[in-house]
């Protein structure tokens, strides 16, 4: 069946670390598409909660706290903020941006872990792990610098060399150092509980390999075919760490869970937290019914590195609780590189959005525009500034917005701004209505296969039939002689700018909301898409507002510049490695 004929979907965009800011990956991994397809999935009246919200915890968020010298708290009030603020003004339209610092949240992923301990789903393990005597606590794998035994880089991580790229576990960093004290860790016993992921292999087997080889996407469902070929090992679902939720076993005192059982669980607090705000059953969203056309469809919208957790881990464990539904599918986008560089956060190569929101105020939809023409959808993309402005200029001002330009400008000029029928429809006028209409369900295929950038060519080409349509009939041509014929190319083009508001509505909300503006009419929903008559004949016209300016190339050659200092400055410091775990981060 077809994915948007569902009657109730929950939509999740990962969560990000609240250590960062955002930046142009993040946004074209996780937040875009799915924005797209939640704002795609309203306008047809569906019902859906879109949820997202801070991984507030893990060894990323103490240890950017140690280095700064302040309290994780403090560091994850201070990203929460700001995260939350640039998705809101760039116009990401959750229902929800929750925390997973939240009492309901601790407490639901508390419930988690002790159903399936209760149920006897974990295997408790013993292992030797390093310990800081000095502060008496057993450290993270990033925690312990060493030697690495492959390239002898002094300097390497407890769980990567960032030198020669070699995984690495703590025990194999010769020299090892504890970065709490600077002293020789000691190696002490502890105990943990793993999810036998082993155990699950053939139901994935069924499950994804089977049951979903037609559903996910090449990228996806070649990862997730390696990762089972290879055969899955027992992972621990909790850790000694030193912030995060409390495991909720006498016997495990100062330890947490894992990643693992916290950050996906994130994505039902926050539809709890939503559900209890807005008068909603949560379970509607997540629990399995009688009834399968009432359950909702679970999708999840991720970069790459997150692909294991959300189609392996995460199911494994909704499947060991049992009553909650399985993701229908999981779009996972590769990655976006910068100027030819791999994004990198830790060498300040990024657009950062909360940067971009001021540096090009009210530019929201530009930046959305340029994004989702090259999402990285099948394989990694790049973003260039040369490129960002060829994009804005020759597309958005040039064909966009100088069609609803020319259409409100000669409105006013000619007819007062109202539009109406002079002439009967030529068959050209007519020939322009039937291949508008075939526009809708071209773009509603492409986002029922997640092929937004094909979704959005197909919007422009809209545009650009509008545009080919004054230049045939040249209205400023025709008015000298034949005044009610304008009229009529007039009200056909209006109608097509009437049909650009209603398609835009997914791809670029707040241009759709100016043309709505301008054209005088309430926001449409999809079904209205495709259709003729949108505004009557004596409608009248609002005034024309400007849709799209011109990027300058002394507003690209800025933003080179940042791009170049950031590299200068990378020069001068040696720039601390970050995690780069494949599983746990966008980027470095
Ligand atoms: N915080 C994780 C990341 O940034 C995503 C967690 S999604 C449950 O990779």
């Amino acid at each position: 069946m077809d994915i948007l004929s569902k009657k109730r979907y929950t939509i999740t965009s990962a969560l990000p670390y609240a250590n960062g800011p955002l930046h142009i990956g993040h946004l074209a991994g996780a937040y875009i598409p799915a924005d797209i397809f939640v704002r795609f999935l309203r306008l047809q009246g569906k019902d859906v909660v879109y949820v997202c919200g801070s991984d507030e915890h893990g060894a990323a968020i103490t240890i950017k706290a140690k280095k700064e010298g302040v309290t994780p708290k403090e560091i994850i009030d201070q990203y929460n903020k700001q995260i939350k603020d640039s998705f809101e003004e760039f116009g990401i339209s959750f229902d929800i941006y929750h925390r997973t610092s939240e009492k309901i949240h601790h407490e639901l992923s508390q419930d988690f872990f002790l159903n399936l301990y209760n149920k006897g789903e974990f295997i408790e393990r013993f292992s030797a792990q390093y310990f800081d005597e000095e502060f008496q606590q057993f450290l993270a794998d990033r925690y312990i610098t060493g030697t690495c035994p492959h390239c002898q880089n002094e300097g390497a991580y407890g769980d990567q060399c960032e030198k020669c790229g070699t995984s690495l576990s703590p025990t194999d960093l010769i020299n090892p150092k504890s970065t709490l004290s600077g002293k020789t860790p000691i190696l002490k016993e502890t105990k943990h509980w793993y999810l036998p992921l082993d155990k699950y292999q053939a139901w994935l087997e069924q499950w994804l390999i089977e049951g979903k080889k037609d559903v996910l996407k090449s990228n996806v469902f070649g990862q997730c075919q390696s990762w089972l070929k290879s055969g899955l090992q027992p992972r621990s679902m909790t850790r000694d760490l030193d912030w995060g939720v409390d495991v909720p076993l006498k016997e495990a005192e100062g330890k947490k869970l894992y990643v693992w059982l916290d950050a996906p669980i994130g994505y039902i607090s926050a539809t709890k937290q939503w559900a209890l705000d807005h008068g909603k059953n949560w379970e509607d969203y997540w629990k399995t019914k009688e009834n399968k056309e009432e359950e909702s469809t679970l999708i999840h919208f991720i970069g790459k590195d997150n692909i294991v957790f959300h189609c392996i881990i995460f199911p494994a464990i909704l499947h060991a609780h049992g009553d909650y539904i399985l993701p229908e599918n999981v779009p996972a986008n590769e990655f976006l590189n910068l100027e030819g560089e791999k994004l990198s956060t830790s060498r300040n190569h990024a657009v950062w959005l909360h940067e971009y929101l001021q540096e090009f105020p009210d530019k929201q939809d530009e930046l959305r525009y340029v994004l989702t023409s090259i999402l990285p959808e099948t394989s990694d993309s790049e973003f260039t500034w040369k490129d960002f402005q060829a994009r804005v200029n020759n597309e958005l001002v040039a064909i966009l917005g100088n069609f609803v330009n020319r259409v409100m400008v000669l409105s006013h000029k000619y007819f007062d701004g109202e539009v109406s029928l002079g002439t009967k429809l030529t068959p050209e006028d007519n020939a322009v209505f039937e291949e508008l209409a075939k526009y809708p369900a071209l773009i509603q295929q492409s986002i029922a296969q997640y092929r937004f950038r094909e979704a959005m060519t197909h919007f422009m080409n809209a545009a650009r039939l509008g545009n080919k349509y004054l230049a045939d009939e040249e209205p400023w041509k025709v008015v000298k002689t034949d005044e009610e014929r304008v009229k009529t190319v007039l009200f056909v083009a209006s109608q097509i700018v009437a049909n650009l508001a209603i398609m835009a509505q997914p791809f670029l909300p707040k241009t759709a909301d100016k043309l709505f503006d301008m054209l005088n009419l309430t926001p449409q929903p999809w079904e209205h898409a495709g259709q003729a008559s949108l505004l009557s004949s004596g409608h009248r016209l609002n005034e024309a507002a400007l849709l799209f300016e011109k990027v300058t190339d002394e507003q690209v050659e800025l933003q080179l510049q940042k791009l170049v200092e950031a590299k200068a400055n990378n020069a001068k410091k040696v720039v601390p490695a970050a995690p780069a775990k494949a599983n746990i981060s966008f980027d470095d």
